[in-house]
């Protein structure tokens, strides 16, 4: 059969639309059709970048032709620094040829991967991009002298919004990501979250001997929840409560034995099991997108992801604006005087509104008898959970 001509090219906008919404970005196939990249492409393999790259839904490469990687692997450096040195020339951010020409103000400070690798003390994980004149775009690492040690060629690729590979003159030179730096396993936890504003967290991890299942199982894949340091000080008089092993369980609650960058949490609403899981129901909590916020929801508190410590598959750490409470140790929690029951709705409701006795940023045990009672909100969330559980149980059965 033959098809009519204006079928034909419908049909291929359609094939080409099905593949291009089925199909994430993929940099390495980006790259391929430019051979003058070819070195970039391979370091992007071999350090494993290209994978973080297509997992982001906004990104930016600043792709660097084979004369520039040559003065990069001049400087003899690991393989790990190497890696340092080219998240600084990937952006979480969308930076189309359009957007470089336009920067508000003339000047932006962008992050970059290796900001969110946590081991870019400062602000050396970001670079300075700055319109210049006669329409040109300069890069500058923030943590160098100032000086623009690269300039924009050309757009490589784009695909708005999702991913931008433009083509810059030069790398991106750093003190700070040249450093040496070792194997990704050689990660101490517990000092990378005390250096990024969750050190109460990890002495508690330190102190109750927590640390150690923790980076037992960094090389398997850990995501690990760390509420803030002000978060956790006014938490301590509840903490300190708990006996030895509750201690261990509220801690372990707050580690994810899987590898989650923020985009697989932003698109993977459901339950979780945690480092404190023994069996089925048991120390979980459900991920839940509220915009562009990630919300982790016990059946206690519901806590934000406030920001990124550290996010590089296999680790990925961020911070949360709540102590995570499991129902296993707060539901039996002595309730708070309960209002009487006698004068039915409207006490119930005002009981579920009434802010908790105490620390305000942390959910109250007394809170959750509220809420159980009174608020349907609570028991559409049971409900979720319920269905979410069997969701995950017949998908774990397949696994
Ligand atoms: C951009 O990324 C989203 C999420 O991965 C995808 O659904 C969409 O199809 C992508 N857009 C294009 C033009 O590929
Ligand atoms: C990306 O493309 C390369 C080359 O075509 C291929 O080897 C690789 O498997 C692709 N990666 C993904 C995640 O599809
Ligand atoms: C970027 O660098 C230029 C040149 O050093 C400087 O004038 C500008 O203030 C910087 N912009 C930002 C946002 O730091
Ligand atoms: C991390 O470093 C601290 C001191 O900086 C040390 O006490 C702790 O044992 C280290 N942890 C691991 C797992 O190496
Ligand atoms: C600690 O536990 C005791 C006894 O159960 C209780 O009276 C007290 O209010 C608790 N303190 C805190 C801060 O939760
Ligand atoms: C929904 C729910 O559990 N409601 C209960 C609230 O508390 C009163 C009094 O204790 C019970 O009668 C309700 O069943």
């Amino acid at each position: 059969m033959q098809l009519s001509p204006p079928v034909v090219p419908t049909l291929s906008l359609l094939l080409l639309l099905f593949f291009s919404t089925t199909h994430a970005h993929n940099i390495t196939r980006m790259l391929a059709k430019h051979p003058e990249f070819s070195t970039f492409n391979h370091y992007l393999t071999i350090t494993h970048l290209a994978g973080e790259i297509n997992r982001r839904q906004t990104i930016t490469v600043c792709a660097v032709d084979n004369a520039g990687m040559s003065d990069l692997l001049a400087k003899h450096l690991s393989i790990y620094t190497i890696k340092n040195v080219l998240s600084l020339h990937i952006f979480a951010d969308y930076f189309g040829a359009k957007k470089l020409h336009q920067i508000t103000g003339g000047s932006t400070l962008t992050a970059t991967m290796f900001q969110a690798t946590g081991k870019a003390p400062g602000t050396s994980g970001y670079v300075n991009i700055t319109d210049m004149k006669g329409g040109r775009v300069g890069f500058a690492p923030e943590d160098n002298d100032g000086t623009l040690s690269a300039v924009y060629v050309k757009s490589v690729d784009e695909i708005p919004y999702n991913i931008s590979v433009i083509h810059i003159s030069h790398i991106l030179s750093s003190p700070e990501a040249e450093a040496p730096a070792g194997a990704p396993s050689d990660h101490n936890l517990t000092s990378l979250m005390a250096k990024q504003g969750c050190k109460a967290f990890s002495d508690l991890l330190r102190s109750t001997g927590a640390e150690e299942t923790f980076t037992q199982n960094v090389d398997g894949g850990l995501t690990v929840f760390c509420p803030t340091d002000a978060v956790i000080n006014a938490f301590m008089p509840k903490y300190k409560n708990l006996t030895n092993p509750a201690k261990v369980s509220l801690l372990m609650y707050h580690g994810v034995p899987v590898y989650n960058s923020l985009g697989m949490l932003r698109s993977n609403n459901g339950l979780m099991n945690t480092l404190a899981t023994e069996g089925p129901n048991k120390y979980d909590f459900t991920v839940q997108n509220d915009g562009e916020d990630v919300k982790l929801e016990t059946k206690v508190v519901t806590a934000t992801i406030k920001g990124t410590v550290l996010d590089e598959d296999p680790l990925a750490v961020y911070k949360i604006d709540k102590v995570l409470l499991p129902r296993e140790l707060f539901k039996a929690a002595p309730a708070a005087p309960a209002p009487k029951a006698a004068k039915g709705k409207k006490t119930t409701e005002a009981a579920a509104e009434a802010p908790g006795p105490d620390v305000s940023d942390v959910g109250d045990p007394a809170d959750q008898t509220a809420d159980e009672n009174g608020s349907g909100r609570i028991r559409d969330g049971w409900f979720v959970t319920v269905i979410l559980s069997l969701f995950l149980g017949t998908t774990m059965a397949f696994v």
